[in-house]
């Protein structure tokens, strides 16, 4: 087990289906991990605080950052939705945090974006890593809006950040997309644990995906920062590809990356 430097870590959005998976793998990488949410976070393990706080609430953010080495911010809405929840969670939220990063002094923010920062690409096509910015949404614009949020309090106050751009991370693949997109929950931990021990990241962008047969990101960057995938989503492509229709080739969500995200958003 990699053994990290940290004595108190925080993890937002902790009631989530990654922040739950988190929870129980980053305990053993710190001495004391705090989990926050909106949501009910349950009852505290030995080396866990729970601190319950809104994103959208300023002080209350400055306040979840205060003692803590670094943060894993999966908090925020993880869907396309209206500008409505957008705005306070993703955009405001986002803020909140890298003010009070810096105002904290935490040198050191994973922060869970995702592949609908990109969306628009097409599926027949590999992109970098790091590949500018085509949101399939609002959900994928605030994503994006995080990434140079990050960018900016790397280039101006030295707070670096690991931006992962997150595919599919679900216990399993659930269709043929995702035997392109899918990140095991295993691969989640080495990858989210690289992006916080690894030295001199300053903004770097990796997209969060195991080793499938067909992926559509260069993730070439992802081994500076130690990540080395072990999972594929290859086991599953005979059962998925025998049990689901290939779908409509003229359909939006089979010609772009983001998939179904892409019929969704403003104006649909
Ligand atoms: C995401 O960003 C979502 O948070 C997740 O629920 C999945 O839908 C994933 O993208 C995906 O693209 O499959």
């Amino acid at each position: 087990m990699t053994q990290s430097p940290f004595h108190r870590l925080l993890l937002t959005g902790a009631a989530g289906g990654l922040g739950r998976e988190l929870r129980r793998r980053l305990a053993a990488h710190c001495e004391v991990l705090r989990l926050s949410d909106v949501a009910d976070l349950g009852v505290a393990a030995p080396n866990e605080e729970l601190r319950p706080a809104d994103l959208a609430d300023a002080d209350a953010v400055l306040a979840l950052l205060d003692g803590v080495d670094a943060v894993v911010h999966m908090g925020g809405v993880s869907t396309e939705q209206p500008w409505e929840a957008i705005l306070p969670a993703n955009i405001m939220g986002a803020y909140n945090l890298y003010e009070a990063a810096r105002r904290n002094g935490v040198r050191r923010v994973v922060f869970a974006s995702s592949n609908h920062v990109t969306g628009f690409y097409r599926q027949d096509e590999v992109i970098p890593a790091g590949a500018p910015a085509r949101p399939d949404g609002l959900y994928g614009l605030s994503k994006a809006f995080g990434e140079d949020l990050a960018q900016l309090y790397f280039d101006r106050h030295g707070v670096e950040t690991v931006s992962l751009r997150i595919g599919s991370s679900f216990a399993a693949p659930r269709d043929r997309r995702m035997l392109h997109t899918w990140m095991s929950f295993d691969d989640l931990e080495r990858l989210v644990v690289a992006a916080l021990t690894a030295a001199d990241v300053g903004h770097s962008i990796i997209c969060g995906v195991s080793a499938n047969p067909h992926v559509w990101w260069d993730n070439t960057p992802a081994a500076h920062i130690g990540y080395v995938p072990q999972d594929s989503s290859a086991p599953y492509a005979a059962e998925i590809e025998r049990s689901t229709p290939p779908g409509d080739p003229a359909d939006p969500a089979v010609i772009y990356q983001g998939g179904a995200f892409v019929r969704q958003g403003p104006g649909r």
